[in-house]
């Protein structure tokens, strides 16, 4: 089977340290998650920055501190920023960061309710105009997906030349007010996609690993981190992104999958070959 690519969420833009004491703020805590990520075995990191108090920003200042660490720690690693930023922001607060010479970043396809009175905006030209700065801008998107329409709207994108080949998308499952992650939701999204589109699953809290378990069996590919489940299991609080790393790592050896490089992961979804001289 194919390599997996493991993507780690260190920061994410909701979760605090006191839910997990080890989510990142300070640029040497990113640095600090990232390294330890990648050394367990995370090709891909998503990436939330945050100033020193745990507010998220989308602040290209920071965003370009924060990547320059994590660069000089991990040469090699793929960084990918969030676009989807935190519930409330603006679209051109969101995208600033793509003003980066940065390699890939994330692309939510669609809105969904995010729990309380709280929404997560992503319009039909919201989607359209992110991914139309980031092929101006030659960065790879990750197509986020929270169920199953928000695939339908990349496909009619697609076919209408808004959004370009490869595809590669996330099931982001288990968000309140999304889709959940069970078997059936897994493999309805599975089949939905044309044959040469890749994808990757972020199961939220407890479905987590479940659909880590059904990706690695299923050749998709797999992201955790503290962004979106802060426990190694039932009320196990993880011990950092690492141990969420690891767990993943473990299950691909007993499966027999073995665990993609950034080099690999970049020829798997037909990124370009790193450009260390131009991207941060
Ligand atoms: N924090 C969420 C509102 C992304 O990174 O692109 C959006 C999110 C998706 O996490
Ligand atoms: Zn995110």
């Amino acid at each position: 089977m194919n390599k997996l690519i493991i993507t780690c969420a260190i920061s994410g833009a909701e979760v605090m340290k006191e839910h997990n004491p080890y989510v990142p703020y300070t640029v040497d805590e990113m640095v600090r998650e990232a390294r330890e990520a990648v050394d367990a075995g995370a090709a891909i990191i998503h990436l939330h920055a945050r100033f020193d108090d745990g507010t998220p920003t989308q602040d290209k200042a920071r965003y370009e501190t924060i990547i320059k660490a994590i660069r000089k720690a991990c040469p090699d690693v793929i960084i990918q920023p969030s676009t989807g930023g935190a519930v409330g922001m603006s679209r051109e607060e969101r995208m600033q960061v793509t003003e980066l010479p940065i390699e890939m970043a994330t692309l939510d396809c669609g809105t969904l309710n995010f729990g309380g009175d709280a929404i997560f905006i992503n319009t039909e030209n919201d989607i359209k105009y992110f991914a139309k700065t980031m092929k101006e801008r030659n960065i790879f998107p990750e197509l986020e997906c929270f169920e199953k329409g928000h695939i339908d709207m990349v496909l009619n994108l697609h076919k209408k030349g808004f959004i370009h080949a490869p595809l590669h998308f996330s099931f982001v499952l288990g968000v309140n007010g999304g889709m959940r992650g069970e078997a059936r939701d897994f493999h309805f999204l599975r089949e939905s996609l044309p044959p040469s589109a890749t994808f990757s699953v972020a199961g939220i809290g407890r479905y987590e690993f479940r659909l880590a378990e059904l990706a690695i069996h299923h050749g998709g590919h797999v992201r955790v981190g503290l962004e979106d489940n802060i426990y190694l299991e039932k009320g196990v609080l993880a011990e950092g992104n690492k141990a969420l790393v690891k767990k993943v790592v473990a299950m691909a050896n007993e499966a027999n999958r073995c665990v993609a490089t950034p080099k690999e992961a970049r020829q798997l979804l037909g990124i370009k070959e790193f450009d260390h001289e131009n991207i941060l």
